[in-house]
């Protein structure tokens, strides 16, 4: 028995599922997880010493590669200064500031600690601005675990194939509705569906969490238009793309303005951090400003806050940060694309910036339905080969590749090298 097998066996004695989220139990690709002990640059090792090139980057915030040693420096600075005081600190200031300058319409911002945070709170201060209860969501579109957006949510929820969860109260979700991703008309029918009663459209500009599913052209900048004529708010759900696909997230990148928009885990360079903000009107419905209550001891931690500062900071101080990193990207994506077709692999390969994904089926995915068709079986053995070669993938068809940094040509190379001997 391995060492991360041992543990697996100890864990879930005691943590539901083995695991803090569902996702990484590894379930759908008939594996028990492997436990990481550490990780440096694009790589990880395991408890056995097994040691892989990772393309998880904790989903998202290793945007410079794991233990980036700015980031180090900053944390390990702010821990000598005291973990937590629940009161202001300059560093939030600082965080702040530095998120207005980089992200287009960013006026005011509130720290809180998680994306599913961000994204409750976002949501509410919307209802409060506007004073409706109606949201719209899309389908395989996933905005982190609180009640009203477990509705259709991508994730982990499309991992074990269901569409919702349990004990969530249909109270909680009687106001959200679902329209299909990439597909224009479905919003607009629940615009006409529900006059005057819609608070706001809340969209993962890339889908990254049903694989990855770009948006068409013209989708964002019409989601922009039918909010404006419906009075509504268009809030841009940045966890995955924010400080991602741009500085300014998937509003730079793909030039459209959210009223509101939610950030995670890359603002923390690590740490349990995530934001929302945006529009200066909005936002001061926020408390104390206003009425929209929102709350928490944690927010703003100063330790986060310094690891955060630290990330964002080296990403909008090196100028051709994103050029580069895309610019990796897109060659990788296109030789990874390439190569299951000249083996007549039956796929979708579909990427933007620094993230991608590949489903096993013939159609073009562009929306939830589409990502249903791909041969899970097949990503299964896709993924326990990819592993037995040192590559470390999400564990599931429904979640995103990501590129750092820190992956280095030697090692993008030696995981084509893996892809080709697997097509073979
Ligand atoms: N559902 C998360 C990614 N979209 C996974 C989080 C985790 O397991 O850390």
């Amino acid at each position: 028995m391995t060492n991360s097998e041992m543990l697996f066996e100890r864990a879930v004695r005691h943590i539901p599922g083995g695991v803090n989220s569902p996702v990484r139990a590894f379930g759908s690709v008939g594996m028990t997880p492997r436990f990481i002990t550490r990780g440096k640059g694009d790589r990880l090792w395991d408890a056995d010493g097994n040691e892989y090139i990772d393309f998880v980057g904790s989903w998202g915030p290793m945007i410079l590669g794991h233990a980036h040693p700015a980031v180090l420096e900053a944390v390990n600075k702010a821990a000598r200064d005291g973990l937590s005081f629940g009161a202001a600190t300059e560093r939030e200031v600082q965080m702040a500031e530095l998120i207005c300058s980089a992200v287009p319409g960013m006026e005011m911002v509130r720290m809180v600690n998680s994306g599913t945070e961000a994204v409750m709170s976002a949501v509410r201060a919307a209802r409060g601005f506007t004073g409706r209860d109606k949201l719209i969501k899309f389908s395989g579109c996933y905005h982190g675990h609180s009640d009203a957006m477990l509705v259709k949510a991508g994730s982990g929820l499309m991992t074990q194939g269901i569409p919702g969860s349990g004990g969530v109260p249909e109270g909680s979700t009687k106001d959200t509705l679902s329209a299909v991703y990439n597909d224009l008309e479905s919003a607009e029918a629940l615009f006409d569906m529900y006059p005057g009663q819609i608070a706001a459209v809340i969209v993962e500009p890339v889908g990254a969490n049903m694989g990855l599913v770009p948006p068409k052209d013209g989708f964002l900048a019409w989601l922009r238009s039918l909010c404006d004529k419906n009075g509504a708010l268009l809030i841009f759900d940045e966890v995955i793309t924010g400080f991602r696909l741009a500085l300014g997230g998937a509003q730079e990148y793909y030039g459209v303005k959210a009223d509101l928009c939610t950030y995670g885990k890359i603002i923390g360079g690590g740490m349990p951090v995530g934001a929302y903000g945006g529009r200066r009107d909005i936002m001061s419905v926020v408390a104390p400003l206003g009425r929209v209550y929102q709350a928490g001891t944690l927010s703003g931690n100063p330790v986060a806050m310094a690891a955060g500062l630290a990330q964002l900071t080296v990403l909008s101080e090196t100028g051709d940060f994103y050029e580069k990193l895309n610019g990796k990207s897109d060659a990788f994506f296109a030789e990874y694309d390439r190569i299951l077709s000249d083996a007549g692999i039956g796929h979708c390969l579909n990427h933007t910036a620094s993230l991608g994904c590949v489903f096993f089926t013939e159609k073009k995915v562009a929306d939830y339905e589409d990502a249903q068709t791909s041969d899970t079986e097949r990503f299964a053995q896709y993924f326990r080969f990819m592993m037995d070669k040192g590559i470390y993938l999400a564990p599931s068809q429904f979640e995103a590749m990501f590129l750092s940094a820190a992956h280095t040509a030697e090692d993008l190379e030696k995981t084509l090298d893996a892809l080709r001997e697997f097509a073979r």
